[in-house]
């Protein structure tokens, strides 16, 4: 492999990954699936101490989702349900699963699988200047990557089937006004706020940010009474952490805790 197309850095007990092909506005090849998927097993491999992963893209893209490259010519030879089933679903079951928080830092376009990837993550940031973009009717497919899912449940039914069947592109401040994204920032300051946001994270009681992160994934389909168990079960193995121990301790010594993560 020439280049990679994957880089993966980390400091103060956070692991920033960066798409890297910008000339391609970092669209998806397998190698780079591969390569993903090496980094977040660095992430959760045992003593590496990292407690939030924060996700962005090299060059004036975030990621313009499948690379249509490797689409071109007989359609019908690429079976697209198999590169779900072994590259994009692993890959968003994999970010939701993870037991720390994942940033996404949207330095720009954000397109098909690009957009929903950024859409599987806890927290949302985007440059004043990147935008969403549902590609997939454009080319005659439909969202995937999580789309159909997170999309109704971010923004609603109505403005979720509009996006996916008129393939509009709509800006950071669109996205941040309908609820979409969390936030938008000036694109000098993403990387800024973002890792910054990242490194605050990092410090703050991970196994309760975990419980937070499934018990959110969770609400998602589950009824109140379903709800209630999990919070119950949930805040029953938060209560045996140190965390918790230090975060009362600290309250009543009248100090800022000390989070280990454990
Ligand atoms: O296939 C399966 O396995 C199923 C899974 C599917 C998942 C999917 O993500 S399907 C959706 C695929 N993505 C798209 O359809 C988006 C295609 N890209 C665009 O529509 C536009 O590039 C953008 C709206 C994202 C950005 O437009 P613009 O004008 O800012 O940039 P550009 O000039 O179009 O792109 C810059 C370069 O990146 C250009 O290369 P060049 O001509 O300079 O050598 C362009 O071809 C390349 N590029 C952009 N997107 C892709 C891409 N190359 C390959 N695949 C891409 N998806």
């Amino acid at each position: 492999m020439s280049e990679q197309s994957i880089l993966y850095d980390s400091a103060d007990a956070v692991a920033r990954i960066t798409l890297n092909r910008p000339d391609k506005l970092n669209a998806f090849t397998a190698d780079m699936h591969g390569e993903l998927r090496a980094a977040l097993a660095k992430v959760t491999a045992a003593g590496s101490g990292i407690r939030c992963v924060l996700l962005t893209g090299a060059g004036r893209g975030f990621c313009a989702g499948q690379d249509l490259s490797q689409r071109r010519g007989d359609a019908s030879l690429a079976d697209l349900g198999q590169t779900l089933d072994t590259l994009y679903n692993p890959l968003i079951r994999a970010l939701r699963a993870l037991d720390m928080p994942v940033i996404c830092a949207v330095n720009g376009i954000a397109a098909g699988a690009g957009a929903n990837l950024a859409l599987a993550a806890d927290i949302v940031l985007a440059a004043r200047s990147a935008s969403f973009l549902q590609a997939f009717a454009k080319i005659g497919l439909m969202p995937d990557s999580g789309g159909t899912y997170f999309l109704p449940r971010l923004i609603g039914d109505a403005r979720a089937r509009a996006l996916a069947m008129l393939a509009e592109r709509i800006s950071a401040e669109q996205a941040a006004s309908w609820g979409l994204i969390w936030k938008v920032v000036d694109d000098d300051k993403l990387m800024d706020d973002a890792t910054a946001l990242a490194k605050h994270l990092a410090t703050q009681p991970t196994k309760a940010l975990a419980a937070i992160k499934h018990a959110f994934n969770a609400s998602q389909d589950n009824t109140l009474d379903q709800q209630l168990d999990l919070e119950r079960d949930r805040q029953r193995a938060l209560g045996q952490s140190n965390d918790y121990r230090e975060g009362v301790a600290a309250f009543f010594e009248k100090r800022p805790p000390n989070f280990t993560g454990s």
